[in-house]
């Protein structure tokens, strides 16, 4: 997949029976059943989301997964190796919201990221800074920094989604000049840590939606999107799909 990437990230919603519904209306809309389109489920659905999705060219994505190995005695845990058996293509790591109420700290995110990569699947690591940071002057940085944890790893074959924490869920979107700023600074900083390597791809994440998806994702350096509260209405993420076209 080398064109622009819309992931619907469902957060904690979905039930048995409208799951399947919300599936079956997205496959019959053509801008959202293509190569491209994937859906971050909870764990309790990815399963289903395999099965409903089986002759489609749509992925399926976990929200997290265990920063243990690929099996062992971790009661509660989903391994890497677990959710690739069951057909995951992507994983989110480190959205603000783990960080935030899981106080997932760097160490564990390293640990995760590797644990995707081992299991064959491509890690989507999460970014942003909060509105006090960015008020700071201070936003670059602390994206930078949460870049560093990359170092190590294969540049291409991870996937950034640089969500400003102020943008979450709020209707607030991020001017299109602070977009290109910061995914532009995301691809040099990668560049440069990884010496002069292809940038990885970059996802912009934030209150996406059908009225504002056009002029988000013509940005030149916006590999795609990362849909949450949209991806749960059809007809938005069908908009915003077509614009990642
Ligand atoms: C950011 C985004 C999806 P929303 O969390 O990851 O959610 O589009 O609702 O702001």
């Amino acid at each position: 997949m080398s064109g622009k990437l819309v992931m619907g990230n469902w957060k904690m919603n979905g039930r048995l029976d409208s799951n399947r519904k919300l599936i079956k209306a997205m496959l019959e809309d053509a801008h959202i059943n293509r190569d491209g389109v994937a859906i971050a489920a909870p764990h309790a659905y990815l399963m289903q989301l395999s099965d409903l999705l089986a002759a489609s060219p749509m992925a399926i994505a976990a929200q997290d997964m265990s920063q243990f190995g690929l099996a062992g005695a971790y009661t509660g845990e989903v391994s890497a190796g677990m959710l690739h058996d069951i057909g995951c293509r992507y994983a989110l790591i480190g959205h603000s919201e783990r960080r935030q109420y899981l106080s997932e700290t760097t160490a564990v995110l390293n640990q995760k990221l590797i644990n995707a990569l081992e299991a064959g699947i491509t890690p989507v690591l999460c970014v942003g800074e909060t509105l006090q940071q960015r008020e700071a002057g201070d936003h670059l940085t602390v994206i930078r920094d949460q870049l560093d944890i990359l170092a190590q790893l294969a540049p291409t074959r991870v996937i950034v989604a640089y969500e400003p924490i102020w943008a979450i869920g709020t209707g607030k979107v991020a001017t299109l000049d602070q977009i290109r700023e910061m995914h532009t600074c995301i691809k040099q900083h990668c560049r440069q840590t990884h010496g002069g390597a292809e940038a990885v791809r970059v996802l912009y994440g934030g209150s996406v939606k059908a009225d504002n998806a056009d002029a988000t994702l013509a940005i030149d350096n916006v590999d795609g999107a990362l849909v949450g509260g949209a991806s749960l209405d059809v007809e938005s993420f069908g908009i915003i799909c077509q614009a990642c076209l």
